[in-house]
């Protein structure tokens, strides 16, 4: 499937879409590739600026130990020794691995075997803990496996959209576009969210249930009342294929007999529930796409069931156009599932429950320390470290310092453990930070193998380019560490082909039907063959070769009686905020951002949408605590605190807060959400409450602000200067720019002491006797070193063109004009927020073609391009339009 002269076909390494990738020589013109079934041509935002993150700048291309440089049988040594040493003193389970669903499927079902088989420590989780547990336990306890039951081209055939905790348009965006052209071309056809805050998704809907967070489960305990009692269910369906409905309905009525029980309960009007509930029951070819929303709650795993509850009751399963539908998060969640990377899974599909199973997985890898029983869930691990029970963790393609909660405990534990070692493409990291042994993966363009969509299709990553420095295949590294620990069988691949043919013989292995996961045809791929696979959807069986688009198509299930399970599901009560942390706080992802900002935060053009931390907050709210918009402001609980700018906005509800999830210490002073989420998981799941937590509000008044611009990044000692401080850092194309906001026990004169900076130019403003202003810069060899200016409120300063002063010798005219931060002639520089970020179109701009007339996306593409290229900013143009098209009425 790649040509060598032209180009290489692969997958994009971002979000469970899956998207394929048609990439030129060494990673040039990155397109997307016409014939892959989850894009069919189409890239977002993100996927299309994937060219961009290929620079060795930053990479970790050594390994290391204790802060040396390393070659690598030292760093591999080092490993080995480390664990053999913990595991003699200490026993197996004093190790830990803590993998990730970015990880390919090749290397995370060599880590899952080195653990569970050979080492013998049952303790192996991954970040999917934080993001599928929930939909994992869900299907398991419906379905009697983790099965998504439908396909992509379902979403061609549904009319009926339900969007629940999920924000499609800028999580999953090109399936957000596959919908949106079904709205498009089919009036009746229709949309719903289902979502405490309006995210760009509503954008597209015909209703938004602007629901009280945590209260889906009443939600749809009343649709399933609903729906029986206006005799919309399937019998037929119930009786043949499924157990358990009557307690499920009695259940549910019990809970939600009437429209005002849950609109009381959801915090919604009465017509709304009842329009969703009608739409519900009017279509059959309805499909219930979910994620976070759904997933990261303590009743998480009920929320999943109330959801399939509804789709078995209508027999909505397994048919074209209808199904519950999780979307997974990242590139290869699925394929973590299908190795076992979760600390509840052994192997291929295979439980710890059934004995006669788990043997097989001894057998087929002749392990001699198989592990008998589940090992420590993501919370459960990092408490076991932080207990010291776990001695030596492993951490792979995650950032554990960022993404967990209570992520300053997290620190605090890591920081503890004797050996922590960490395997990532980058030097920084907040997580490598505290590591001990530092090894140099392989990044996106240059590694080899398999990842798993939310399809159940598995797509070739093909590399692009040659390793760069000595990085080597994640799988290569897990390997050779094994075979230094003395375990030669076993572990002697030469290839990622050679591990997926494993892979897939281990799914087969006596495998007579009763496991879900089964690619017993692909066991037996040549290396020419595994090099050319096409994207294929499991199970792939001698009787379905080709792949399986839809499961429970014949309304078999992998329950022990072959019928699907309704689950009675409660809704769990409604907790007060306690009056010292008022308001609830709910966190999740930005459009142009992939999770802690390794990658996507060394792209400019995916920094300008949103390029600082913030909280955003109904003007209730504002009004309430005195607060601004684009002011600083503190959250804080007792976990932890943080310092965000105000983003005053009717999206959210009144008494709730939305963080994003992004920052991490190397991209601000204190903006990590996870420090204000507490520790609390889904009883079932294991997975985290990431969607709610408690916190206060104040305003964060410095009293000084400052902008800051340096040629060269400045260093982590200096950073840690603003710890107490605002700090949020933007990389510009030609030199870092910090924002800051200093209190009194740092004036400018004593930062740039502290920092070591010692200016050639100065200039400074006082009031009353005070220092009001401060301005400075230095520059060397007529080359502009760094520049700050400061006051008591932020000095204008037009950016972009300070950005250029950095190229190049400075001339004599913006010597002189440097220090006043513009340019001074000419239009000023347009600052507004960054909608396009393929074309660099600003809200300023858009605004500027709406009012002279450009009343369509269309014509605004054509006026500005905005739009026109990945069309992942196409609800936010809708949402600008609809804003100001009603000004200019109200006006009229
Ligand atoms: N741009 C971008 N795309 C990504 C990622 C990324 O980092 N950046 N990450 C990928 C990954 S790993 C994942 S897991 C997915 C996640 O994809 P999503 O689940 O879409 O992402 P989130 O923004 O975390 O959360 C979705 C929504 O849940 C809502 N929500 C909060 N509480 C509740 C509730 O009680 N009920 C309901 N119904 N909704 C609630 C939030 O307001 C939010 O709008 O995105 C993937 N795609
Ligand atoms: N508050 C809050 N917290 C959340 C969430 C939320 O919605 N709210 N969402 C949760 C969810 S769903 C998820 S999935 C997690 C994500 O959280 P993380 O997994 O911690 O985030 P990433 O930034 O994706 O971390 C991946 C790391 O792997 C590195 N890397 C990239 N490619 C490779 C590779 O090929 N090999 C190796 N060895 N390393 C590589 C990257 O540089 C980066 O350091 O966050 C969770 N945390
Ligand atoms: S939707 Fe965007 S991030 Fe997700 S796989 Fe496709 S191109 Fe990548
Ligand atoms: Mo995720």
């Amino acid at each position: 499937m790649s040509n060598n002269l032209t180009s290489t076909l692969t997958t994009c390494p971002y979000c469970g879409v899956g998207c394929g990738i048609r990439a030129g020589a060494a990673g040039a013109d990155i397109k997307g590739d016409s014939r892959h079934p989850a894009n069919f041509g189409r890239l977002c935002v993100k996927g299309s600026a994937l060219g961009q993150t290929l620079s060795a700048e930053g990479r970790l291309l050594l390994p290391q130990v204790n802060g040396a440089d390393c070659d690598w049988p030292t760093a591999i040594n080092a490993v080995a020794q480390g664990l053999q040493q913990t595991i003699a003193e200490h026993g197996p389970g004093s190790v830990a691995m803590y993998l990730s669903g970015q990880l390919l499927t090749e290397d995370y079902y060599v880590a899952n075997k080195l653990m569970k088989g050979f080492i013998g420590s049952p303790h192996v989780d991954t970040n999917s803990r934080l993001c599928m547990a929930s939909t994992v336990a869900g299907h398991k306890r419906a379905f009697g496996a983790d099965v998504v039951p439908g396909c992509y081209d379902d979403i061609e055939q549904a009319r009926l959209f339900v969007l629940v905790g999920a924000n499609m348009a800028w999580n999953h965006p090109v399936l957000f576009q596959r919908m949106q052209a079904v709205l498009q071309a089919n009036p009746d056809a229709k949309l719903v969210v289902i979502d405490p805050r309006r995210s760009a998704s509503c954008e597209a809907a015909q209703l938004h249930l602007k629901l009280r967070p945590g209260t889906d489960v009443l939600l749809f305990n009343g649709l399933l009342s609903y729906l029986a009692q206006q005799g919309k269910l399937d019998q037929r369906f119930i009786h043949l294929h499924t157990e358990g409905f009557a307690d499920a309905l009695v259940n549910a009525q019990q809970q939600a007999a009437t429209i005002e029980q849950v609109a009381l309960g959801c915090d919604l009007l009465q017509e709304q529930v009842l329009q969703f509930y009608r739409c519900f029951a009017d279509e059959a070819l309805s499909l219930t796409l979910f994620s976070q929303g759904v997933n990261q709650a303590l009743d998480g795993t009920d929320k999943v069931n109330a959801i399939i509850n509804c789709h078995l009751a209508t027999g909505r399963i397994g048919k074209p156009g209808c199904g519950p539908f999780s979307l997974t998060g990242q590139p290869n969640a699925m394929g973590g599932r299908e190795v076992g990377g979760l600390a509840n899974q052994l192997a291929a599909h295979i439980d710890y429950s059934d004995n006669a199973q788990q043997a097989l997985v001894g057998q087929f890898w002749q392990a001699p320390n198989l592990v008998a029983e589940p090992g420590y869930k993501a919370v459960e691990l990092f408490d076991a470290i932080e207990r010291g029970e776990i001695k030596a963790v492993w951490i792979i393609a995650t950032n554990p310092v960022v993404s967990m909660p209570q992520a300053d405990k997290v620190k605090v534990a890591l920081a503890s453990c004797p050996l922590v070692i960490v395997s990532d493409i980058y030097q920084h990291s907040d997580t490598l930070d505290v590591a001990n042994i530092k090894l140099p993966a392989l990044g996106w363009s240059e590694k080899d193998g398999t990842v798993t969509n939310s399809e159940r299709r598995i797509s070739r990553q093909r590399a692009l380019r040659p390793p760069l420095g000595q990085a080597k295949a994640d799988w290569q590294i897990i390997c050779q560490v094994a075979r230094a620990m003395g375990f030669s069988q076993g572990f002697n691949f030469a290839n990622a082909g050679e591990i997926f043919a494993e892979h897939a013989a281990l799914s087969a292995y006596q495998n007579n039907g009763q496991r879900a996961f089964n690619i017993a045809a692909l066991a037996q791929l040549s290396a020419e063959q595994y090099h050319q696979l096409a994207p294929i959807q499991w199970p792939v069986t001698d009787s379905t070769p080709q792949g399986t688009a839809r499961l429970f198509a014949d309304g078999q299930f992998f329950t022990a009686s072959g019928r699907a399970q309704f689950i009675a599901v409660q809704q769990s009560g409604f907790k007060q905020a306690r009056p010292q942390t008022p308001l609830w706080l709910n966190s999740g992802r930005l459009r142009d951002q992939w999770h802690t900002m390794t990658r996507t935060g060394t792209v400019t053009a995916l920094m300008q949408h949103r390029p600082e931390p913030f909280v955003s907050l109904h003007p209730a709210d504002a009004a309430l605590y005195g607060i601004s918009n684009g002011e600083l402001v503190q959250l804080s609980n007792s976990y932890g605190r943080v310092l965000l700018r105000a983003d005053i906005s009717d999206t959210q509800r009144p008494g709730e807060l939305f963080i994003p999830m992004h920052w991490s210490a190397q991209f601000a002073s204190q903006a990590r959400a996870d420090v204000l989420f507490a520790a609390d998981t889904d009883a079932i799941s294991g997975q985290p409450a990431l969607k709610l937590s408690q916190v206060a509000l104040r305003r964060f008044t410095p009293d000084w602000q400052a902008l800051l611009l340096t040629a060269a990044p400045l260093k982590p000692a200096q950073l840690a200067l603003f710890s107490t401080h605002y700090m949020a850092r933007l990389p510009l194309s030609r030199c870092q720019s910090y924002r800051l906001g200093l209190t009194e026990a740092l004036m400018p004169p004593q930062l740039l002491q502290q920092l070591q900076l010692t200016p050639d130019l100065l200039c400074s403003d006082s009031q009353h006797g005070q220092l009001s202003g401060y301005r400075a810069a230095a520059i060397k060899d007529n080359q502009l070193q760094w520049l700050l200016l400061a006051g008591t409120a932020l000095p204008p300063a037009d950016q972009s063109w300070l950005n250029q002063l950095f190229d190049g010798p400075l001339s004599l005219d913006n010597r002189r004009q440097l220090l006043s931060g513009c340019a001074g002639q000419g239009e000023p520089v347009d600052s507004s927020a960054l909608i396009c970020s393929c074309f660099n179109v600003r809200s300023k701009a858009i605004c500027k073609a709406i009012a002279s007339g450009a009343d369509s996306t269309a014509k605004l593409g054509k006026q500005l391009s905005c739009g026109t290229n990945c069309g992942s900013c196409l609800p936010e143009l809708n949402l600008l339009l609809r804003q100001q098209l009603s000004l200019s009425n109200v006006g009229a």
